[in-house]
């Protein structure tokens, strides 16, 4: 996956190569990323002059992956309409990541939350460290990274202020825009796991950081326990979270939320991918639940057949779960403790995805627990 960059990057816009010139770069790269895989010479021919009704570029789609061969992917869409425009690379990309046949995705599904048939996952408080369930969506009618601007960036921000002061009770809380945030401030919140960082190499390629800090932001709960991410990778994320292992209550939470936005705000969605997102890891339900859980054996553990790696990544891969450090994607484990999450996110309703996560976890406590 796509390393961090060892120190902060320069604060100037991403430069969007030729296509020919990015071409030549991932042909002679070493990677193992997706687009490799799936940007065949006969796709690229097809797709390297074609564009989209607001401009949008196959090079702004693979402008991260040819310069960043650590990508685990490394294909990002330069607006919602890449998803059609740039089909023939997409659609074997996405069934190959979300392991769908078919790019279709059911309504959606947040089940019966009052009726949840789990609720903490670990009630010793001795495995599961926190629970963090988000979800992404993207403003309808506005372009991804590498076509937005400061304007639009701002625009989304001021209509994404009002949505938030609808909500109240345990949801209500306050903005903090990164703009006039303090250095220390945002950094206790970036080491406390609450706020995203700005030092991501491969969003960086993808224009993520473009205007950096315009219109960036961060919502709180007065709780902390809900927050709203504004224009970090995607538009916004809505994110609920708390110590321990109680997902029903995190779940919960996140859907009251969800429910109350949507009235507020209209966001980006087709039948064919579900909700829309700047990567393509993240269409459908865009929902990553995760725990930050203790496993000091299965990380140590070899893989019981015999393959290079822990029984971890083997028991992750099993369970349709991706297992990241504690300080998020293409960050290291601390002391034993890795971030696990469900890893397909379309194809499948939330509910679906958030029973994979939560039984995935359960398996991985019983196999911890008779490991020696
Ligand atoms: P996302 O896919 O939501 O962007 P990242 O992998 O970038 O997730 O992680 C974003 C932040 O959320 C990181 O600071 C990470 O430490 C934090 N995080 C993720 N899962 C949990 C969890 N279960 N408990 C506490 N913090 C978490
Ligand atoms: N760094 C990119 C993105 C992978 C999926 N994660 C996202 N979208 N945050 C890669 O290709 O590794």
């Amino acid at each position: 996956m796509c390393g961090q960059a060892g120190s902060k990057i320069a604060d100037s816009n991403e430069e969007i190569e030729d296509v020919e010139v990015l071409w030549d770069m991932l042909q002679k790269g070493e990677t193992k990323s997706l687009l490799k895989k799936h940007l065949t010479t006969e796709v690229y021919e097809k797709l390297k002059d074609k564009k989209t009704s607001l401009g949008g570029t196959l090079a702004q789609c693979i402008n991260s992956g040819c310069k960043n061969m650590h990508s685990g992917v490394g294909l990002y869409a330069c607006d919602p309409e890449a998803y059609s425009v740039f089909k023939e690379l997409f659609d074997p990309l996405i069934m190959d990541y979300h392991k769908i046949s078919k790019v279709q995705h059911p309504k959606p599904d947040f089940g019966d939350v009052d009726n949840l048939d789990f609720s903490d996952l670990d009630p010793s408080g001795e495995v599961i460290v926190s629970t963090r369930v988000r979800v992404g969506r993207s403003h309808a009618g506005y372009p991804f990274p590498p076509g937005s601007n400061e304007q639009k960036r701002r625009e989304m921000e001021a209509n994404t202020i009002k949505a938030l002061e609808k909500l109240d009770g345990e949801l209500q809380g306050k903005y903090f825009s990164l703009e006039t945030m303090k250095k220390e401030e945002e950094q206790q919140l970036v080491a406390d796991h609450f706020l995203f960082k700005d030092d991501d190499k491969c969003l960086r390629s993808a224009c993520g950081y473009n205007d950096w800090p315009a219109g960036r932001g961060i919502y709180f709960s007065n709780d902390k326990k809900f927050l709203v991410w504004i224009n970090e990778e995607d538009h916004l994320r809505f994110i609920s979270m708390q110590k321990g292992g109680n997902l029903a209550e995190v779940w919960k939470r996140l859907v009251k939320a969800i429910k109350v936005l949507e009235e507020n705000l209209t966001f980006a969605r087709d039948d064919g991918h579900g909700y829309l997102t700047f990567c393509p890891t993240n269409l459908g339900t865009t929902c990553r639940a995760s725990v930050h859980i203790k496993v000091p054996k299965l990380s140590k553990a070899p893989r019981e057949n015999g393959e290079p790696g822990s029984r971890l990544d083997e028991v992750c891969e099993k369970f349709n779960l991706q297992p990241r450090g504690i300080h998020g994607e293409h960050t290291e484990s601390v002391g034993g403790v890795y971030d696990i999450s469900n890893k397909r996110r379309m194809g499948l309703t939330e509910i679906e995805a958030l029973m994979e996560m939560k039984n995935g976890i359960l398996e991985i406590m019983t196999i911890e627990k008779e490991l020696e």
